[in-house]
């Protein structure tokens, strides 16, 4: 029987030692995507491994290894690989950072895939079997995510998670931010699961909770009302992603609401208008935040509203502005994060042509939390400390009580979220370069190119 381990790797502060609590931590769903995937007449024994919730151990049996990574744990994804690899197990990555950066991740392991893999990984491994294993599989340009089998919850942790019903509709996204992965690395456009399948695979899950990791459903307005329209019947409760977009057309937000949304992780980015022109996300107008955040809370919709400094235009002040703001317009769970220059962006590109990369191929820093780039109006320092100043200050009990007592929206879930916030938040000045490189492998000292370092 062929055995397929499959591992999510993750950084010091989201492993299970890390700060990163259960109340935060919703089930994954590539790994246990790609174990459904697995082709029936293959016969394989599974085990997924999610590093933030148990450790691996790098004896257990394995005929193949399958990892993925995104960019801040590609470098932890390469020692895991070096460690199999050592024992003379061959080792498959996948995931968005394989995907940017192919030519570089070619060096750590047998097998590149990029893209999405529902063809791909099935064809690969029908190839292993036979021993003819590729060194790069690529996403099938006739991609599509009908008949999909349903991913193997079966093999999490269930305990460890607040939920296992993470699920996804759709893929990718059409908008195209400065500083985004998903299109560059997906394309702009998008995927669609059949409406029927999606509502008949929510039906079929235990208990009323789903949570749904599509980037935002809602950019095909069609497509988002009529599974709106199609959750209805199931009466479960759900939270997903959604740009601010979802405000801006009545029936799309009353559809949302009467199919059971009760939570949202929007990208706000900046209270600044000017600095949202500059990042290409003009749809977002910051003069309406405030009454599309009422108009949300009133219909029982609570917001995980996302932050991001470091821009261009944001000077020493943007952390006091945007906390406060954060706290007038009570944001229930806000959540901050460093401008960070992901290989492939546009944003890259900009910043290492003004030779303003600080951190270049330091992949492990580059989890959104720490500066590794020249801000153009402070210091890296005054950045990275305004940065951890603003996720302390916006979880202070103050604060905390503020913000719900404003909103009062699921509240047994935003209550130890925000507790557990509170403790990532203390902890984070602890996540030094040291502590985030240590049980991470890349050979820095080795050029590697950007895109151009494609197979
Ligand atoms: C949901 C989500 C989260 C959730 C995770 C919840 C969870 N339990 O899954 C939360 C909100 C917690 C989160 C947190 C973060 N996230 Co996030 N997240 C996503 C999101 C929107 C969806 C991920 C997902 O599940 N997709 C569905 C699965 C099925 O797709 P997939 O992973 O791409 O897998 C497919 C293929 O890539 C391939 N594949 C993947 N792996 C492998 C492996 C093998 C062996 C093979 C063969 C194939 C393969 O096959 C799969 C099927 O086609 C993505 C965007 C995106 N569209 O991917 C961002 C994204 C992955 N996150 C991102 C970031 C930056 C973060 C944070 C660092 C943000 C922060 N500010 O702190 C943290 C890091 C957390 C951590 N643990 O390290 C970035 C990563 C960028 C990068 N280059 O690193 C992304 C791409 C968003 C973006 N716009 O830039 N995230
Ligand atoms: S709207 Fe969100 S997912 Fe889409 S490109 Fe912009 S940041 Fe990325």
């Amino acid at each position: 029987m062929m055995k397929i381990l499959l591992i999510l790797p993750q950084g010091a502060i989201y492993r299970k030692s890390g700060s990163f609590k259960k109340s935060l931590r919703y089930a994954p769903v590539a790994l246990t995507t790609l174990a459904g995937l697995v082709p029936q007449e293959l016969n394989a024994e599974i085990r997924i491994v999610d590093e933030g919730v148990e450790e691996l151990d790098f004896n257990t049996e394995a005929d193949l290894v399958g990892i993925t990574a995104i960019t801040g744990s590609a470098p932890r994804a390469y020692h895991i690989a070096q460690r199999f690899r050592a024992r003379g197990v061959p080792v498959v990555m996948g995931g968005v950072h394989a995907t940017l950066m192919p030519g570089e991740a070619a060096k750590y392991v047998d097998t590149v895939v990029t893209g999405f893999a529902e063809e791909s990984w099935p064809r690969l491994l029908r190839d292993f079997k036979q021993n003819k294993m590729e060194r790069l599989y690529t996403q099938s340009p006739h991609l599509s995510l009908a008949n999909l089998p349903i991913a193997r919850r079966d093999l999490l942790k269930k305990e460890a998670y607040i939920t296992t019903n993470s699920m996804q509709a759709t893929r990718g996204c059409i908008n195209n931010c400065d500083f985004c992965v998903i299109p560059v690395a997906w394309g702009r456009r998008m995927y669609f699961r059949p409406v029927e399948e999606v509502v008949k695979e929510a039906a079929e899950l235990p208990g009323k909770a789903l949570l749904f990791v599509d980037p935002s459903p809602i950019e095909n307005v069609e497509y988002a009302k009529s599974l709106f329209r199609a959750l209805i019947p199931l009466k479960k409760k759900w939270v997903g992603l959604a740009t601010t977009k979802i405000t801006k057309d009545p029936e799309l937000l009353d559809l949302a609401t009467k199919s059971g949304c009760k939570g949202l992780l929007i990208g706000f980015e900046s209270v600044t208008q000017e600095t949202l022109r500059l990042a290409n996300k003009r749809f977002n107008s910051v003069n309406d935040y405030s009454e599309m955040v009422k108009k949300l809370h009133a219909r029982g919709i609570a917001i995980m509203g996302c932050f991001v400094f470091g821009f261009d235009n944001d000077d020493k002040d943007v952390f006091q502005r945007t906390v406060e703001f954060v706290d007038r317009i009570r944001i229930d769970l806000p959540r901050y994060a460093v401008l960070t220059p992901f290989p492939g962006t546009p944003l890259y590109k900009k910043l290492k042509s003004e030779g303003r990369i600080l951190k270049d191929n330091r992949w492990s820093l580059f989890d959104a939390q720490h500066v590794v780039f020249k801000p153009a109006k402070m210091t890296p320092e005054e950045l990275q400390e305004g940065h951890y100043w603003a996720w302390r200050q916006s979880y202070t009990a103050g604060s905390i009580f503020k913000r719900l007592a404003g909103s009062r929206c699921l509240l047994q879930v935003l209550v130890p979220a925000n507790v557990g916030y509170r403790e990532y938040a203390r902890a984070l000045p602890g996540y030094t370069e040291e502590v985030l490189t240590e049980g991470t492998w890349i050979d820095v000292n080795e050029p590697v190119g950007g895109l151009e370092g494609r197979l």
